[in-house]
This record gives structure tokens, C-alpha cells and sequence, in this order.
């Protein structure tokens, strides 16, 4: 099998966006034909050059040295794409993958944006093991791979709309969350889930750091009901590949009416509990931060306004400048979640 690493890749040979369009509906029109020609079992690479993008395969390095891979490799054979028009899908512009993959928070790995892409590469993903614990009936320690073989990944286009006014549009790979919390079943006192990600000093070097300002692990938890939500997604993937490391692998979270933050990444560790779980930022700094952290034009930061924000990438053409939506434009979706609620105080 053929993998390059990550960092091997020119950011010439990265798919353009039509071409990445393209080679969806193929993966689409592959998988539908697969069952009866047999098309699914192609390798992503063959797949890539029928559809006119010999390009590459493009996972990261940390798939390189695992043997298991051809499961993983399975997975992605078949991918279920999102509904034209749907719930879980966007016509805008998706940020292309170059930006995606290295202008990143994942504090783990450092500050600055370009750090996650530069110290994650070697970061080790597999075997991986996910503890569900708390407030349920099955309680268990998974092997990630045991929890993913039954499991229909979906790819899903939703915008992510950082605190600090940016925002992409990413095509994730993955499944619901309400997929894994039923499989859990939490019993009648879970009323919220807590998600942690790794604690591992020697590969994430800020956990080391004086200067880092998380208390680690980072943190994050959810209402039972919005975890619940269709929205709500385990991403295992991005444009149809495997997830970087800087971006959150081998899975992370997505909530895409809600800030950023709240979408914790690397998760080792899913809790239930019956009372409010604690969270990175809202530890750090409660009165800029809250645990509801909904995406809200209408309540700024104490240090700055909310309501604009920049679609990246820049360009020279297009300062990317627009208006941040309610709920970050999914408030017909998710609105219901806070009827009754004052969401200037449940910030
Ligand atoms: N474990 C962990 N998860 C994290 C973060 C982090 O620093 N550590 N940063 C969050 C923030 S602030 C954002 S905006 C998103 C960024 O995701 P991306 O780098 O994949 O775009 O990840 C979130 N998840
Ligand atoms: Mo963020």
C-alpha cells in the first residue's frame, strides 16, 4: 500500500476543491455501484485516478507505521456523502485542505497556528482506546478499531466558527455521536457528557510546558439532548482521508453551532454524569467563556464583538470579511435546544 506522509506532500499535489468535488460523487457513484460491481473494494488510489485525481493518498504518518491500517483503509472505502441540499451539507466554498491542515488551535502541541502541524506528526494514534464511563449501563474500555469496524462513516459539511472570529468549511468524515452514547445507554441520571482528550506529556510537549495555560487534560462536555442531536458528529476523517494529527486524530468531536473549542479533539475518555462536567476554557476564564459557548452574533466577547467574522483563507481579492449567523447559521436545526433560555447569561 502507498501512503506518503503528510509532510511529503507538495502543496501543488493537494486535491483543488473541484476536483475534490468531483471525486466525492465518484466515491458516491462508486459506492453505489459497489454492491452490485464490486467497485467498492478499489483502493482509494485507483478510485482517485479514475475520477481524474491520481494525485495521492494522503494520510498521515502516523498510519504509515501501523500495521492495522488496511481496517482503517476499509473504512474509508465506503463513505456515505451528504445529501445535496440537506441538513448536513453547505454549497460554500470548502476551505481547502492545505489550510485546514495547517492553520490549527490544538494547544497540545502549542500556541501558534503553524505549531499543531509542525510537533503532531509523529503523534501515535494506533492502537487507541476510548474508556466510556459514568452514568451508563456499558460501561467499557474500547479499542477505537473495535468501536469503528461496524460503524457507516458519513462525510458531512459543516462550517466551524473559531471564538477568535474565523471560520472554515470542512468536510468531515465520520459518524454520529448519538451512534456511540446509545450504544453506552446512559441511565436516567446522565444528564450531560464529559469528553477528555489524551494526557501524554511525552508526545503533546505544551502538557509540559510552564507556560501553558490549560489546566490538561483539555476538556469539554455537551447537554445530553444537544450530544443527542444529529449535528452532533465523531469525526475519524476530513476531505475524505483520514484525520490529521493536528487536527484532532484518530477522532474528535464536532458541534458546528457552537464555537470551536467545544469541538475537543484526540478523545480518550467519554463520561456521564449528572451535573454540569467541568471545561478547559470555561476553567480558565468562566466570564469570557462559557459551557454553552453557542455560536451568537448577539453576545460579544468581553474583549471583542462576535458578530463578523473571516472565512479563511484570505486572499488577495476577498478579505473573507462576513456576518456570523445565529447558532452559526444551524439555529433552525438546533434553536428548540434553548427555548426559554436566556442566552446572554447561558453564554
Ligand atoms: N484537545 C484540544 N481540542 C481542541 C483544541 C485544543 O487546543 N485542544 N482547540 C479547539 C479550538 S479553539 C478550535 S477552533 C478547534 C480547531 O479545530 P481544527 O484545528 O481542526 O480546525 O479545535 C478545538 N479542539
Ligand atoms: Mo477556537
Amino acid at each position: 500500500m502507498l501512503i506518503k506522509r503528510a509532510s511529503d506532500i507538495k502543496s501543488s499535489e493537494i486535491t483543488p476543491e473541484s476536483v475534490y468535488r468531483s471525486r466525492r460523487e465518484f466515491m458516491k457513484s462508486a459506492a453505489a455501484l459497489g454492491g452490485a460491481a464490486g467497485i467498492s473494494s478499489l483502493l482509494p488510489g485507483l478510485a482517485m485516478a479514475a475520477s481524474g485525481d491520481g494525485l495521492r493518498a494522503r494520510a498521515p504518518a502516523n498510519m504509515q507505521r501501523s500495521a492495522p491500517a488496511a481496517w482503517w483503509e476499509d473504512k474509508f472505502q465506503n463513505i456515505e456523502a451528504a445529501e445535496r441540499g440537506g441538513a448536513f451539507w453547505t454549497n460554500e466554498a470548502l476551505t481547502p485542505y492545505q489550510d485546514v491542515v495547517t492553520y490549527n488551535n490544538f494547544y497540545e502541541f502549542g500556541m501558534d497556528k503553524g505549531d499543531p502541524s509542525r510537533y503532531a506528526q509523529e503523534f501515535e494514534v494506533d492502537p487507541w482506546s476510548i474508556e466510556i464511563a459514568g452514568e451508563c449501563d456499558n460501561p467499557a474500555t474500547y479499542h477505537l478499531e473495535d468501536f469503528l469496524k461496524p460503524q457507516q462513516l458519513e462525510e458531512r459539511i459543516y462550517r466551524l466558527r473559531c471564538v477568535e472570529r474565523w471560520s472554515m468549511v470542512i468536510p468531515w468524515v465520520g459518524f454520529p455521536l448519538a451512534d456511540l452514547i446509545k450504544k453506552a445507554q446512559p441511565n436516567s441520571k446522565a444528564k450531560y457528557v464529559a469528553f477528555e482528550t489524551l494526557l501524554d506529556p511525552d508526545q503533546m510537549p505544551a502538557q509540559n510546558s510552564r507556560f501553558a495555560i490549560i489546566d490538561w487534560p483539555y476538556r469539554e462536555g455537551l447537554r445530553m439532548d444537544e450530544a443527542m442531536h444529529p449535528l452532533a458528529f465523531l469525526a475519524v476523517g476530513l476531505y475524505g482521508d483520514y484525520l490529521p494529527p493536528q487536527n484532532g486524530a484518530p477522532i474528535r468531536l464536532v458541534v458546528p453551532w457552537k464555537y470551536g473549542f467545544k469541538s475537543i479533539k484526540s478523545i480518550v475518555r467519554i463520561r456521564f454524569t449528572e451535573t454540569e462536567p467541568q471545561t478547559a476554557w470555561n476553567m480558565l476564564q468562566p466570564q469570557e467563556y462559557g459551557f454553552y459557548a453557542n455560536v451568537n452574533p448577539n453576545v460579544h466577547h468581553p474583549r471583542w464583538r462576535q458578530d463578523m467574522e473571516t472565512r479563511l483563507p484570505r486572499t488577495l481579492f476577498s478579505s473573507g470579511r462576513q456576518e456570523t449567523l445565529m447558532f452559526n447559521g444551524y439555529g433552525d436545526q438546533v434553536g428548540h435546544l434553548y427555548e426559554g433560555m436566556d442566552l446572554a447569561r447561558n453564554f
